[in-house]
């Protein structure tokens, strides 16, 4: 592969100013690690700010500090105080920060803070310009940076990029109320990978997609422009066998190698054999749920009394976001609620919560892990958390239980978890009461589960996963490339056309020459297409056939002016130029009686959907209603009609957001194939969009130049991207 670099707000470095000049630490933090072994791998560049205002920096300190870091293969983004004010403290950690947490009281909605984050994001992006040919990779990560994809895509087109969410994803009723919503989206879109903890993230993204810009989603696949954008889920891991060996290295050490930590928390245990210890860490942030996790603790002493005096919480709480109001509310909050369960449940030789408000280093940490024989994790909302599994990974003896949120992204590899929901005190003190009196067996069992999963996908492991899809998705789009009509085949085509002397050109409508509109009966031809077809029609060695699933009164009607053919009904009739309608196949409609009141139920409950009755089918159509509601009711009116049509002949066509119940033994393949029969056509094409003309694609003959709109799998030799590429092309072949 070629060079893979990393962008994120921040280097895996921060910078402390010594006596001889500035010194690098290595951050240990998991994203430093996991992304460390992948861009040193493929010789890239980290891309990110180093943590230094750079109004406090003299332009010696600056070069200073770009040279050390240039060494260790960064490349930093410099940010001014009011860069740090507006774009970070700002508009990403009091916009999207609380927005994405499902906290919209909070969101700041301040227009200079966007300004400004669209100006930073952009200034990352030029860095990355900078640093990276065509042909490379970028791995971009994280909220701060949601424009970054697309600033890199619009000037450099070669380069694949990746997104990675660290947060969560909300659902499209909160999104929406973004006033800058679409274009965060479109940010995201430069990606050609999108990667998010889990499913449900994924699953709301590609809703807003749907419901924001209405592009082509199949499966999880995007189609933008010319461009297929992947969207997964990649629940992020930790380094295990850093926590499990630190872990066994701590039990491993000698009394005087301790640290005073540990050796206070040895002293706790000695005191008594029924003491136990209840873990809580977190950055102090108001998306932790650390007041109800308090809360609830108090509650749980309240209500079982006999464990007053043997358990007590230690609740770390790193300082975070300091300068942000919400942050300096929840910190005296926290700090009266920790007051007042030590006021009320401590004694001399009993303080119930022990409160750390700082950082500690790794070695404590993991003696906290350790040590712990709960971990209670009660986020509000929690993209991932890997708390939860770097206890996991310190539990050597294999005991220990973990409660946990099911708000958290984490909730859903860890099913031998508790589960509670963070909002409900009381669940989350029978949760703990349960946890401490669990028999260790089943601590045991549960542990085992937990450990063999979050070792098997590590941070490595999930680093290596996305790198990898990155490269598949080259892939898939080449795959699509290769069936685009580029400009070489379009010469072949040009040359075929060209030297024919009997022509067939059969055109669907909908999705093909004209794009969707809400109401079908909006889809009328425009003049741009009417010159088209005139233009071709023109030319005497064509015959042109629209070739459609409508009725023929609106065919008809829309095309009164015009010397066309028309198939209509995907088969059923035929109007040849100078000649009347006339049936292909011998149909009835004995059926409609008994399939009618199914739709109808249908429509009832799925407000926007309406049906049509054409003169030999029914259609139940659904494009203006609640996308996800009504792709539910299409699968289930499927099955229920699959039941019905069986005994009567009839067949179901699953199209464009339509389901449509027609006689058996009609399609458009037949149809078209009945309309070139003795004649003797030297150039046959057949363009369309959806499943309906598969069966042109497959049945025509296969010297037939067949044409898919859109990106779906197809049977067609070639593919067009949109509406608009279909009529430049024909626009070509008709020479205008
Ligand atoms: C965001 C998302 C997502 C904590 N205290 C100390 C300390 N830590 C380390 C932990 C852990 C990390 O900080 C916290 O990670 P989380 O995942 O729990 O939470 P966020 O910081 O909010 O991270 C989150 C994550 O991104 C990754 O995608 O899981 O949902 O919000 O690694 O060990 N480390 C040390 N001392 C401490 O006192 N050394």
């Amino acid at each position: 592969m070629s060079r893979l670099h990393i962008v994120a707000n921040r280097l895996p470095y921060s910078i402390v100013k010594q006596e001889d000049g500035f010194q690098l630490i290595e951050s240990v933090g998991g994203l430093a690690t996991g992304m460390k072994s992948v861009y040193t791998e493929y010789g890239g560049k980290w891309i990110g700010w180093s943590g230094h205002n750079s109004d406090d920096l003299t332009y010696e300190e600056a070069s200073e500090i770009d040279d050390l870091l240039e060494e260790k293969g960064c490349a930093t983004v410099p940010l001014s105080d009011s860069d740090i004010l507006e774009y970070y403290e700002g508009f990403s950690n009091k916009t999207i920060w609380p927005l994405f947490h499902y906290f919209t009281q909070y969101v700041d909605y301040a227009p200079e803070n966007w300004e400004t984050f669209k100006r930073v994001n952009q200034r990352f992006a030029d860095r990355v310009l900078d640093v990276c040919d065509d042909g490379d990779t970028v791995w971009v990560h994280d909220y701060q940076l949601l424009l970054v994809p697309e600033m890199i895509k619009s000037k450099k087109p070669g380069v694949t990029v990746g997104f990675f969410l660290h947060i969560p994803f909300p659902s499209y009723e909160v999104f929406r109320i973004l006033p800058w919503r679409m274009e965060l989206i479109n940010g995201m879109l430069g990606a050609d990978l999108l990667g998010f903890h889990i499913y449900d993230y994924e699953r709301h993204f590609l809703s807003c997609v749907r419901r924001l810009f209405g592009h082509e989603i199949a499966l999880n696949q995007i189609h933008v422009d010319e461009r297929i954008v992947k969207v997964d889920a990649y629940p992020m891991g930790i380094d295990y066998d850093k926590f499990s060996n630190a872990s066994t290295a701590v039990m491993q050490k000698t009394v005087h190698e301790r640290s005073e930590l540990h050796k206070e928390l040895e002293k706790y245990f000695l005191m008594s054999p029924d003491r136990r210890l209840v873990l809580s860490i977190d950055r102090l942030d108001y998306s932790k749920g650390i007041p109800q996790r308090l809360k609830s603790f108090g509650k749980f002493l309240d209500k079982h009394p006999e464990f007053r005096g043997s358990v007590t919480l230690i609740m770390l709480a790193v300082p975070s976001r300091g300068h942000v109001e919400e942050y300096q509310i929840l910190k005296r909050e926290v700090d009266e609620l920790v007051g007042k369960i030590n006021g009320e449940y401590g004694s001399v030789n009993y303080t119930p919560v022990w409160y750390f408000y700082r950082a500690l280093p790794f070695e404590n940490l993991v003696e906290l892990y350790n040590s712990c024989d709960v971990a209670l994790i009660t986020p509000l909302r929690d993209g991932m958390n890997l708390v939860a599994k770097e206890y996991v990974a310190s539990r050597n003896t294999q005991t220990g239980v973990v409660v946990l949120s099911e708000m958290a992204g984490v909730s859903k590899e860890m099913g031998e978890a508790i589960t509670i929901n963070p909002i409900n005190e009381d669940e989350i003190a029978e949760a703990l009461h349960r946890a401490l009196t669990m028999p260790k067996q089943e601590q045991q069992e549960r542990m085992k589960h937990l450990q063999n999963r979050i070792k098997r996908y590590s941070i490595f492991k999930w680093a290596s996963d996305f790198v990898n899809d990155l490269e598949k998705v080259k892939l898939i789009q080449k795959a699509y490339l290769a069936k685009k009509i580029s400009k070489t085949v379009y010469k072949e085509i040009d040359t075929k056309y060209t030297k024919a002397k009997k022509r067939a050109i059969f055109l669907d409508y909908d999705g093909t020459l004209t794009s969707f509109h809400k109401d079908p009966q909006e889809a009328y031809p425009n003049e741009e297409l009417f010159d088209i077809l005139e233009a071709l029609i023109a030319d005497e060695k064509n015959t042109v056939t629209i070739i459609s699933g409508r009725d023929k009164e609106t065919l008809e009607k829309w095309f009164a002016d015009i010397p066309i053919n028309l198939i209509c009904e995907h088969g059923v009739w035929l109007r040849k130029l100078g000649e009347d309608w006339q049936t292909l196949t011998q149909v009835n409609n004995d059926w409609m009686p008994m399939i009618r009141p199914v739709l109808e139920r249908f429509v009832d409950r799925t407000p926007g959907s309406f049906i049509e009755e054409k003169n030999y089918s029914l259609v139940w159509h659904y494009r203006k209603a609640e996308p996800e509601q009504s792709e539910i009711r299409a699968k289930e009116l499927t099955d229920e009609l699959l039941g019905l049509v069986g005994s009567l002949h009839l067949e179901i066509m699953e199209g464009s957001k339509v389901i449509e119940v027609k006689n058996g033994g009609i399609n458009k393949g037949i149809a078209a194939n009945q309309f070139i029969q003795n004649e003797k056509y030297d150039f046959l094409t057949a363009i369309g969009d959806d499943w309906t003309d598969e069966y042109m694609f497959k049945e025509l003959p296969k010297e037939t130049i067949t044409i898919k709109v859109g990106m779906n799998r197809t049977a067609a030799a070639y593919k067009l991207e949109s509406v608009e590429a279909v009529r430049g092309f024909l626009k070509k072949l008709g020479e205008i």
